[in-house]
């Protein structure tokens, strides 16, 4: 089973609406790790690299003037699966369709303001990661934990 990190962002909505306790604990509970985690302003040129597969969308304008209306929380999430762990624990991006049990499902009802992001695949984790964080920033420790939260052979 591999180790892999993924980019989370707890969007502008859900620092407004201080959720970022909310969400971290969900992400702990769930038994993975937190490995950088910082605030910060996304600028409109940090929005359009991040979300550079939809600035040609219509629907872009809105989502740049949002998602740089208030700071955001940025983390890197590292465990086994990390990237479609996260995916599921978060819901589907519209909140209305998301399931019960997930951030999205559980706190929202809007497509836009759905107060987290996680990447998609292995490779975009890697992208996100390096425009959101520096190597200096990361702080890569030893999952003790590990030995407890799945079997060796899984
Ligand atoms: P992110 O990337 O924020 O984790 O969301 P998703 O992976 O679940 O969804 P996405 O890439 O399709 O969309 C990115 C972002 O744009 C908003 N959005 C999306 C929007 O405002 N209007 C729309 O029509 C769509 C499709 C929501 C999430």
């Amino acid at each position: 089973m591999a180790s892999e990190r993924t980019l989370i962002l707890v969007k502008p909505d859900g620092v407004q609406r201080r959720l970022i306790g909310t969400i971290v604990s969900r992400i702990e509970s769930k038994g993975l790790g937190i490995i950088a985690m910082k605030m910060l302003q996304v600028t409109p040129e940090l929005s359009q690299r991040h979300y550079a597969e939809h600035v040609e969308k219509p629907f872009y304008p809105d989502l740049e003037g949002f998602i740089t209306s208030a700071p955001v929380v940025a983390m890197i999430v590292e465990g086994p699966e990390a990237v479609s762990v996260m995916r599921t624990i978060i819901g589907a991006t519209n909140g209305r369709e998301a399931a019960p049990g997930t951030i999205r499902g559980d706190f929202g009802c809007s497509r836009q303001m759905n107060m987290i992001h996680g990447s998609d695949s292995v490779e975009s984790a890697n992208r996100e990661i390096d425009i959101y964080f520096t190597a200096d920033e990361i702080c890569a420790y030893d999952a003790v934990l590990g030995a407890w939260t799945a079997a060796s052979d899984e």
